[in-house]
């Protein structure tokens, strides 16, 4: 079933995708298993209690749909409890450190990606330096800042290492969405948002976005590459040597 299930979606590259297209697979068992079994009990009734000549239509009786009901109820716990939870917890437990962390900042309709640099750490931003090639506004009087760049619509990351991703939002509510990472989350302007995965193959596909979010919402896509570690830190090394020397 998994397997079938699997050639339907684009080919899973984290290290959660089987799990939660296991998730995938057991709801789709379930909502079949529930669809069969409903229609047969319909057309049970339909068939024997349908109205005969002189004789008003019976009703049901004895124990049976509260078993059918009750078989629902143990149908979605098993559901809930055997696959859907265990999967969601380990996905709300922060990654295993160290892990490589990136910004994305979400509006109208681009993804802009803020890079930490080679020291991990994020130097200060200000909506006073955001401009048209900063979107996020770096504050280069920073020192952690000294490294730190902007790509618009270009997320990288290594393959192999837990990527954080903070996500925000500078208008409405986007859907940060990384298919082959089975990756899919609401950015939610105001509220600071993450998420991780850990890729497996290196590749390259794109950022989506799954929220109606205005005209432009179509084409609000990035280019989403997993590159090699070696690869990986290669592409940080050169996009810092572009960075302009502080003034
Ligand atoms: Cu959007």
């Amino acid at each position: 079933m998994i397997g079938w299930l699997q050639s339907w979606l684009p080919a899973p590259a984290s290290a959660h995708a089987a799990e939660f297209d296991r998730v995938l697979a057991a709801a789709h068992v379930e909502g079949l298993v529930v669809f069969a079994s409903w229609l047969a009990v319909f057309v049970l009734i339909l068939v024997r209690f349908r109205a005969r000549r002189g004789a008003a239509p019976g009703t049901p009786a004895g124990a049976w749909p509260l078993v059918a009901i009750a078989a629902v109820v143990a149908g979605d716990v098993w559901l809930l409890a055997g696959s859907a939870l265990p999967a969601w917890y380990r996905r709300a437990t922060p990654p295993p450190a160290p892990a490589n962390e990136v910004r994305v900042v979400a509006e109208q309709f681009a993804w802009n990606v803020h890079y930490p640099g080679p020291d991990g750490v994020f130097g200060r931003t200000n909506r006073a330096f955001v401009g048209a090639a900063d979107p996020v506004g770096i504050d280069r009087r920073d020192p952690a800042a000294h490294d730190d760049f902007v790509l618009i619509g270009v997320l990288v990351v290594p393959e192999g290492r837990p990527t954080l991703v903070h996500l925000s939002s500078k208008d409405v509510i986007h859907g940060f969405t990384l298919a082959t990472m089975r990756v899919k989350v609401d950015v939610t302007p105001g509220l600071p948002i993450t998420t991780w995965f850990t890729p497996v193959t290196t590749g390259t596909w794109e950022v989506g976005c799954s929220q109606l979010c205005g005209l432009g919402h179509y084409r609000m896509r990035a280019l989403f590459e997993v590159r090699s570690a070696d690869a990986f830190r290669a592409f940080v090394a050169d996009e810092v040597a572009r960075l302009e020397p502080a003034p």
